[in-house]
């Protein structure tokens, strides 16, 4: 069984080209729920949505996020009435949306919602939520504290990094599958995600670093970083936050208590040695998934490597 840690668009990218040469059966895909919003008085799960749609062939390629063929008329409607507009919800994207707050009012946890949206929509890998407990990104800026949507969204990442707080996590618990699946697993994947504010929240979950650090599994991180520039999104001052010099070696310190190898940028070979002194194998390749070919030949790479 493999299980691939997944958070927005560089996660889903691997999780894509994975999908493609493994039965459905042996995949499971966790990803970071401390993007989730609730906005207009639904709650919005980006990252699970991300992969969801992404594996159902649904997604908007070009968007990075949000499904192909998407309509506005709501979101018209909403700016008609005054109300928020910064965040897109297109008209499909709705039903997911509506669906799943009407579900999770009821009582049902976000991973059982989530499953059983997956199922609907004939996605037959499995997407775990990392927990089923609330848990928030927010960042501080110059100009306040920002849920972490507002910051990426409406701010557009322009808000210098001050401090980022992960509300609830100390406190959340491994959603059941996750449980089930860090225990089971056989390879673990840690797809090229933003290592602070989608992977971080991942590991952050109590009780899930110890398993990744026990586990049997073979453990491989994809570097979300070439020549010291994330493909997209704000890891680069998310990592200077940190007081992380925003290079593949940083991230692979950042994860090498617990993982076996790391697959490094063919333009970063340089760093092999300094990574190899972590204690980890490195495998030197092209990281960089721009074509469907890509995303699968890296993914293939990954898989031999197992
Ligand atoms: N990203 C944007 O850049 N602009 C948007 O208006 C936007 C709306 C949105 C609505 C639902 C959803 O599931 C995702 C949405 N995203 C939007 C993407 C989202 O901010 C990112 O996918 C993740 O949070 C980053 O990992």
């Amino acid at each position: 069984m493999i299980l691939a840690l997944s958070g927005g668009v560089g996660g889903a990218k691997l999780v894509q080209g994975l999908a493609a040469h493994v039965p459905a059966d042996i995949l499971a895909i966790v990803v970071n729920t401390g993007d989730d919003i609730d906005h207009l008085g639904l709650h919005i799960s980006p990252d699970v949505d991300t992969v969801m749609y992404t594996l159902a062939g649904l997604a908007s390629v070009d968007r990075g996020w949000g499904l192909d063929g998407e309509t506005w008329s709501a979101m018209d409607m909403f700016g008609r009435y005054g109300a928020e507009t910064w965040f897109n919800l297109g008209d499909k994207d709705l039903a997911t949306n509506i669906l799943r707050t009407e579900a999770l009012r009821q009582g049902h946890p976000l991973s059982v919602v989530t499953d059983e949206l997956r199922r609907r929509l004939g996605v037959a890998v499995r997407i775990l939520p990392m927990t089923d407990d609330p848990v928030t990104t927010y960042i501080d800026t110059p100009i306040g504290k920002l849920h972490f949507q507002e910051y990426f969204v409406r701010e557009r990442c322009a808000p210098e990094v001050l401090g980022i707080e992960f509300r609830g996590l100390a406190a959340a618990h491994p959603s059941p599958p996750l449980q089930t699946a860090l225990a089971e697993a056989d390879a673990i994947i840690v797809t090229p995600s933003n290592p602070i504010v989608s992977v971080g929240p991942i590991l952050g979950v109590p009780g899930v670093r110890d398993a990744l650090r026990q586990s049997r599994a073979h453990r491989i991180a994809v570097t979300p970083l070439i020549e010291g520039q994330a493909v997209k999104g704000p890891t680069v001052p998310m990592m200077r936050w940190a007081g992380l010099a925003p290079n593949a070696v940083s991230v692979a310190r950042l994860y090498s208590d617990f993982l076996d190898t790391f697959i490094l940028d063919e333009r970063d070979a340089a760093l092999r040695p300094d990574i190899e002194a972590l204690g980890l194998r490195v495998h030197v390749t092209d990281t960089l998934m721009t074509t469907a070919e890509d995303k699968a030949r890296l993914a293939r790479e990954i898989l031999d490597l197992l």
